[in-house]
């Protein structure tokens, strides 16, 4: 292990057994919604797929994720873990998962760059043979400064959107050298989570945030992806006036036909109460669109890194910097307007001081992808070459079917006749 390497959370943390007390009573409440973890976990206790695997994981280290993280554990594995964010961790949750046996928990709140990445480092001192990303960070590490590690790596799962595109540059360089799942992509996760579990949990944090209402407010959505949709449509429900940015003729289109209004940044900035960003890429709102926002606005954004909303330039322009609000940093311009950047600009949702990340129900949904996942890799790792994988459709379903059990949905089955009709290309009108 190196120098630089960083403690697990209880050497952190002044009362780290008061600390999992609590963190356990967030992941008993958040379990009891978790109906597909819930059973996936019956099934795994007992038959221990992941027996003799080490798992490193760099996760939003709160109650859901941990509720994968223990089944996992449970299901035989050693996990390493530690935060896929600065912001995200709630310790408490972070030391009831370090109290268990099997699962050490290197994530901390707060933790700064050299901490957050020596953080990873201490992860991938445990030797993972999977690793389970979100942003990959993770994978980043192993390929960059612990090549050695990948030989015995079986393969991994990555969560989000950006992990995703930043695995497929890394594919088309030919510089990623071990099977990763593309989890994000599979309709279980981007349907919901994406959807649902950005547009609820965004929104619902910066009203908790700022204690604003969102009727009658200009509300800017930049990018019109899977989570630019949810955010907009709940946006629009809440009574906000949607104005959506985006530089994909299609998407811009279909925001169009949706019945938003779709205007350049420069032009949509002027107007806005809120700017909200989802579009995983950099510089989205600049020194121009900092210069004629109004007065009062709020800058969020919901996209996995902190580099949508350029603050270097926003610092640049700004006379004074203050916090007007818990997870609220009013920059005052010259001329004395205040624009008010939530959670330093990093994914709101996770980031802010309240912040709890998506629904229960939806992380149980990609969380589930995330499990069977894994299964799969410790099952048919080998049947998989290097490179990003779409997560077989069966696996998908399978998670699909536990939840609408769950639920007590019923739905039906293609007949004989229709499934060969569906297969065939003879029968025409
Ligand atoms: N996300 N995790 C949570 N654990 O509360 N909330 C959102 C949580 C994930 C989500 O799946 C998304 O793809 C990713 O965070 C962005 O970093």
């Amino acid at each position: 292990m190196s120098e630089t390497s960083y403690a697990p959370v209880t050497e952190h943390l002044d009362d780290p057994d008061e600390a999992a007390e609590e963190g356990r009573r967030k992941m008993d409440w958040a379990l009891q919604h978790m109906p597909i973890l819930s059973n996936l976990r019956e099934d795994y206790e007992e038959s221990k797929p992941f027996e003799g695997q080490v798992i490193g994981m760099a996760m939003h280290v709160e109650a859901k994720t941990a509720n994968l993280v223990e089944l996992l554990a449970d299901g035989g594995a050693e996990v390493a873990i530690t935060g896929c964010n600065p912001l995200s961790t709630h310790d408490d949750v972070s030391a009831a998962l370090d109290a268990h046996d099997n699962i050490t928990s290197y994530a901390v709140r707060e933790v700064d760059d050299e901490g957050y990445y020596a953080a990873i480092e201490s992860v991938l001192s445990h030797e993972p043979t999977l690793t389970v990303d979100d942003g990959m960070d993770m994978v980043a590490a192993v390929h960059e400064d612990y090549p050695e590690l990948i030989d015995s790596i079986v393969g991994g799962c990555e969560e989000t959107t950006t992990g995703v595109h930043r695995l497929r540059a890394m594919d088309a360089d030919g510089a990623l050298e071990y099977p990763i799942f593309a989890v994000n992509d599979t309709p279980m996760k981007r349907l919901f989570d994406n959807v649902h579990g950005t547009g609820e949990s965004s929104l619902a944090t910066i009203a908790m945030t700022t204690n604003l209402s969102w009727a009658g407010k200009t509300v800017v959505v930049a990018g019109y992806g899977y989570c630019g949709k949810g955010v907009a449509k709940k946006a629009a429900g809440q009574n906000a006036n949607v104005v959506v940015t985006e530089v994909e003729p299609r998407r811009a289109l279909e925001a169009h036909m949706e019945g938003y209004e779709v205007l350049p940044m420069a032009e949509a900035a002027a107007e806005a109460d809120v700017v909200l960003t989802t579009t995983g890429n950099r510089d989205v709102v600049t020194r121009e669109h900092f210069e004629v926002m109004p007065d009062g606005v709020l800058l969020a954004n919901a996209g996995h890194f902190d580099i949508e909303v350029n603050l270097d330039d926003l610092d640049d322009l700004a006379v004074d910097r203050y916090e007007a609000r818990d997870g609220v940093e009013a920059y005052e311009l010259p001329d004395g307007r205040r624009l008010n950047v939530l959670a330093e600009g990093r994914l709101v949702n996770l980031a802010a001081p309240i912040a709890l990340g998506h629904p229960v129900e939806v992380m149980d949904q990609s969380f589930g992808v995330q499990a069977v996942c894994v299964r799969e890799l410790v099952e048919h790792g080998d049947d998989y070459e290097a490179g990003v994988h779409e997560v077989p459709d069966d696996l998908d379903r399978e998670v699909a079917e536990i939840k609408l059990a769950a639920e007590g949905v019923a739905y039906d089955e293609l007949t004989d006749e229709q499934r060969e009709y569906m297969g065939s290309w003879q029968h025409g009108t």
